[in-house]
């Protein structure tokens, strides 16, 4: 039998070869593809290479007649004409992938043409952490502008500045301070139900006590439920510090009053519902009696961006002076802690991370959630595109 080797770009091609060459009676005996240099060397390009021979004898007169309908048959007879159908097939599959990927990435570039394409990548990627399309924009932008063109196909240098972007975005204010000489520093901890606002104040407590060993003392006016009481109680027993439970306007005085030796009064506060205006009206009033020296508005990292921005939006009407950041342990993206600290221009004072009292806590630091956000990319983006 005389074999003959077909090379083609695609299977369908080495086929129609095969059949024009050989006719009615080819028979496939090996189908693969394989590497070669073109450019001289310089390139590499996959092509298919089929080896056939004609089908003799008896076999081969039958199958001369009905000539059409029987070319795909004879083709279809061996195992390896079926191994080369099923590999054109994903060779088919691949470069339709490959189709729908470059339609899907043309299309997002068309719908942002301000997005500079060889750093869409990293536009995507940002995309992808939650963070808002025009920030996302804005950093693509300045990283555009502080990178040199040879240094775009530098991944882990255009991480780096890309963080760098960020951390411009994620302003610290520094931890809970106390700056005046007498007096307690009062600090306020306000925001929605579930937050962690409790956990952080028994957080911030212990570690001011403990830490710090300064006097602590400890408000609550979260009457609401009896369990909001003891939860925080069960705290200042373990620090040994006062606890004074408010329900009105008058009691905040008071206690504020009562606890005139400490160096820090830490308020806890009941969650309310952003929506619940009667209630956020109350816990302005409990603030203005206070008079705290800072409000932290406590959110949560998990929570979707339009429930942190209703939430923003709400509490700032209260008083917001930072923002807390929880539950970063649970925190898919960060992209929501980017976009909230940009749009209402706080500072961030600390980030949580976790239900552990007191370990899981620390001062927020631009820098390091730059590189969580960035970080979550590496790998992702391999080359600029
Ligand atoms: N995973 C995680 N859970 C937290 C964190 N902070 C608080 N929690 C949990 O969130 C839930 C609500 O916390 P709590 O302090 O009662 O929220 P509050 O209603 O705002 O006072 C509790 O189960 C806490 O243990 C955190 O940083 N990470
Ligand atoms: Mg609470």
């Amino acid at each position: 039998m005389n074999l003959k080797t077909f090379h083609a770009s695609t299977m369908a091609e080495a086929l129609t070869q095969v059949k024009q060459t050989i006719g009615v009676d080819a028979v496939i005996y090996n189908a693969r593809t394989i590497q070669r240099r073109r450019w001289m060397g310089l390139r590499r390009a996959e092509i298919v290479e089929v080896t056939a021979g004609r089908r003799t004898g008896r076999l081969a007169d039958r199958h001369a007649s009905p000539m059409h309908s029987t070319i795909g048959h004879t083709l279809l007879q061996t195992p390896a004409a079926q191994n080369a159908i099923v590999l054109s097939i994903s060779q088919e599959i691949t470069s339709l992938k490959q189709m729908v990927k470059e339609i899907v990435t043309d299309a997002r570039r068309q719908q942002h043409p301000q997005v500079p394409p060889e750093l869409f990548d990293y536009y995507t990627h940002l995309i992808q952490n939650q963070v808002a399309e025009e920030i996302a924009c804005d950093i693509i932008w300045s990283l555009h502008k502080n990178i040199r063109p040879e240094h775009i196909t530098n991944a882990d240098f255009v991480r780096e500045k890309m963080a760098e972007q960020i951390e411009r975005l994620l302003p610290a204010s520094g931890p809970v301070h106390r700056t005046k000489t007498t007096g307690p520093h009062v600090v306020a901890l306000i925001g929605p139900t579930g937050v962690g606002k409790t956990t952080t104040v028994a957080k911030l407590a212990a570690n001011l006590k403990l830490q710090e060993k300064r006097r602590v003392g400890l408000i609550t006016i979260d009457t609401y439920r009896i369990a909001a009481v003891d939860q925080l109680r069960k705290y200042a027993d373990i620090i040994d510090a006062p606890l004074h439970v408010v329900a009105s306007c008058e009691d905040m005085t008071a206690a504020v009053n009562a606890m005139h030796t400490c160096d820090y009064i830490l308020i806890d506060t009941a969650g309310r519902s952003p929506n619940d205006t009667l209630k956020l009206n109350e816990l302005k009033t409990f603030m203005k009696a206070a008079h705290p020296d800072e409000v932290h508005l406590v959110l949560s990292s998990t929570a979707s961006q339009e429930c942190v921005e209703l939430a923003v939006e709400r509490f700032s009407d209260v008083r917001a002076d930072k923002i807390i950041f929880t539950k970063l342990d649970e925190a898919a993206h960060l992209g929501v802690v980017l976009n909230v600290v940009k749009k209402v221009n706080k500072g961030l004072s600390y980030i949580t991370t976790g239900q552990d009292v007191p370990d899981d806590i620390e001062d927020a630091c631009g820098s390091k959630l730059a590189q969580r956000i960035v970080g979550s990319m590496a790998g992702s983006v391999v080359k600029a595109s």
